[in-house]
């Protein structure tokens, strides 16, 4: 373990070295009837277990002057490698949010589903049900390999069921083992820890989160970049010849602390198919040998390769193969974006890709999604598949299946992809307010009305078809993503955000801070004469983020 002489270990590592491996006092917390709560230590381990306790942020001040404690309640989230899901596990997961949470569903920026507001008494018989799905929530949070997110490709189908079969090889290796989960939850005899509990993480497992991606190029909707690992499929006379290995990405920041930062992954080299899991496994051991366990806000497998160098890490991870990465092959991506509307992939299949406001499943007046989905989750006999910017894919629709579940989309007014704005499509926002122990402005209860004014300016600009990924979150933590939106929007304090801009629409360059703090009235009063611009100054094809790049020397941002 690396901690320099002179540091001491981060609380969370006591937490994690005392709770013999996950298993804390989580089973007395859920048990006492006094609070809704459950102790801080056990808040920390149930995280591992992909359970966060949240409170009730609209209601804090209210239930404060009542003199009563916060309502508490749990976040859950559940792990879907590579997004996909059958339908009967929809129909399971719709079911459990209107019985266990707050009958919605969301849709996360990793291929997830998370339950808001489920109460301290109905949590464990809910992760049971979601076990009992075939799904699972362990590591879904926590200092451990996460959700492994993978492409939601459905042209491209041949090559996306073999790289989504490692995909889930890897995220079923890198899993923890200890016997909790099933103790806790599932109600499994408790068995004494033992050493060989956890044979790649430890007692103490990583430093910190670790977060993997595998893309299929061209398409790079995962944000390849922004993982700790992310692997970039090759193909080669149509076979998967293996992947190229990207190691370093992260976007978790704090405001004005420099030290910390968004950073996009290095290309170090190419494995095969056979090695990519042992790969994977390596690069989690070193950072789970050298990452900085002294102070978590610079214990991201990032933080370790800027403080010993791209050289030193990709030298010290062959040391840990015993074998070298051949150097990396020709790829290249052109979008981040999901493909809208009917696809036909290359078995003849159907690909229905429906977007999700903010990856939020409800039932809205006039808009009833969740019931629309339930229906058709009915009758669906392909898949569901969770794209990494928060929408949907009804995936493999037999040809002759494809008309009833058009009428399906059409009956519930769901088959919004056509009637939408381009820019609202390539919007996305994290949760933020009120379930967000973090968030320090509103993004997904936002967004919407931002982009609604947004959409008048580039009507007036002569860019309604044209899209500008834009991208919002209500802390500097950047779960929505926005250091890779063209425009990004990271939460300051209530009503105030920082301004980003300039990413490209691959994914392969950030957006850079042109402004601190600024309310809706500066934001739209920079954006709008920016789009004037862009509109009438780019070059044909010329994304926004692009032109806000070659441009920067031209313009002055000013309120
Ligand atoms: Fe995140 C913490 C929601 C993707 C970086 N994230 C949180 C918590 C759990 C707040 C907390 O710690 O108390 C949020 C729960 C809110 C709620 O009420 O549901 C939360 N993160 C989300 C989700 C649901 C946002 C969404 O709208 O979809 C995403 C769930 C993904 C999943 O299924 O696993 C989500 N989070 C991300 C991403 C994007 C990604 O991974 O592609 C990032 C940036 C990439 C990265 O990790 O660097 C991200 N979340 C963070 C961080 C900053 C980590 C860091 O290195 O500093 C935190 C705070 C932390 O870990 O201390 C955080
Ligand atoms: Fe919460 Fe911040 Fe993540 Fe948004 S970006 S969900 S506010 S931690």
């Amino acid at each position: 373990m690396n901690l320099p002489d002179d540091k001491a270990l981060s609380a969370n590592e006591g937490i994690k070295v005392r709770s013999n491996y996950l298993r804390g006092t989580i089973l007395d917390g859920l048990a006492d009837p006094v609070t809704g709560a459950i102790s801080a230590d056990d808040g920390q381990l149930t995280k591992f277990h992909g359970t966060y306790q949240q409170d009730d942020r609209d209601l804090r001040q209210e239930r404060l002057s009542q003199k009563l404690e916060p309502l508490y309640s749990f976040m859950i989230r559940v792990r879907v490698p590579g997004g996909i899901c059958s339908p009967a596990q929809w129909l399971e997961m719709d079911r459990l949010a209107q019985s266990h949470a707050n009958s919605t569903l969301r849709l996360t920026t990793r291929q997830a589903f998370q339950f808001h507001g489920v109460y301290k008494s109905n949590l464990r018989d809910c992760i049971k049900q979601i076990n009992d799905t075939g799904m699972d929530t362990i590591a879904a949070c926590g200092d451990v390999n996460r959700n492994v997110m993978c492409n939601v490709n459905p042209e491209q189908s041949h090559l996306h069921q073999e790289v989504y079969s490692w995909a889930c090889k890897i995220s079923e290796h890198l899993t923890p083992q200890t016997g909790a989960y099933d103790e806790i939850w599932l109600g499994a005899e408790p068995k004494e820890p033992v050493e060989a509990e956890e044979p790649i993480y430890g007692k103490t497992y990583l430093p910190r989160k670790f977060k993997m991606a595998v893309a299929i190029p061209p398409s790079n909707d995962v944000d390849l970049y922004s993982n700790d690992l992310g692997l970039i499929a090759i193909e080669e006379a149509g076979e998967l010849a293996g992947f190229n290995v990207v190691v370093g990405g992260g976007f978790g920041r704090t405001h004005a602390e420099p030290e910390t930062y968004p950073r996009l992954g290095n290309l170090i080299g190419f494995c095969t198919p056979q090695q990519v899991v042992e790969v994977a496994e390596k690069v989690v051991c070193v950072q789970r040998d050298y990452g900085d366990r002294s102070n978590r806000k610079h214990a991201r497998l990032k933080y370790t390769i800027d403080d010993r160098g791209i050289d030193w890490f990709t030298a010290e991870l062959e040391n840990y193969l015993g074998w070298k990465l051949q150097p990396a092959r020709e790829f290249s991506f052109n979008n981040t974006s999901d493909h809208y509307g009917w696809q036909q992939g290359v078995d003849g299949n159907w690909f229905y890709t429906l977007f999700i406001e903010n990856g939020r499943v409800a039932d809205r007046e006039h808009y009833p999604l969740m019931t629309g989905l339930r229906q058709i989750a009915q009758i669906h006999q392909g898949d569901f598949r969770l794209t990494p910017n928060q929408n949907l894919c009804i995936g493999q629709v037999k040809p002759e299946a494809k008309a009833a579940i058009n009428h399906l989309l059409e009956k519930y007014q769901i088959l919004n992809v056509e009637k939408l704005s381009a820019t609202r499509k390539a919007s996305m926002a994290c949760v933020a307010f009120p379930t967000c122990a973090l968030a320090m402005a509103e993004s997904e209860r936002y967004l919407p009305t931002l982009i609604d004014k947004l959409d008048g300016v580039m009507a007036d600009a002569g860019l309604a078809d044209d899209p500008i990924m834009i991208r919002m979150t209500g802390c500097p933590n950047g779960c929505g993503r926005p250091y890779l939106g063209e425009i990004g929007l990271v939460g300051k304090s209530p009503g105030h955000y920082q301004l980003w801009l300039g990413a490209s629409v691959n994914g392969d360059r950030l957006s850079r801070l042109e402004h601190e703090s600024v309310n809706e009235e500066q934001i739209l009063n920079i954006l709008t004469p920016l789009i004037q611009q862009y509109a009438e100054e780019r070059k044909s094809g010329e994304p926004f983020g692009d032109f806000v790049v070659r441009s920067r020397s031209l313009y002055q941002f000013e309120i």
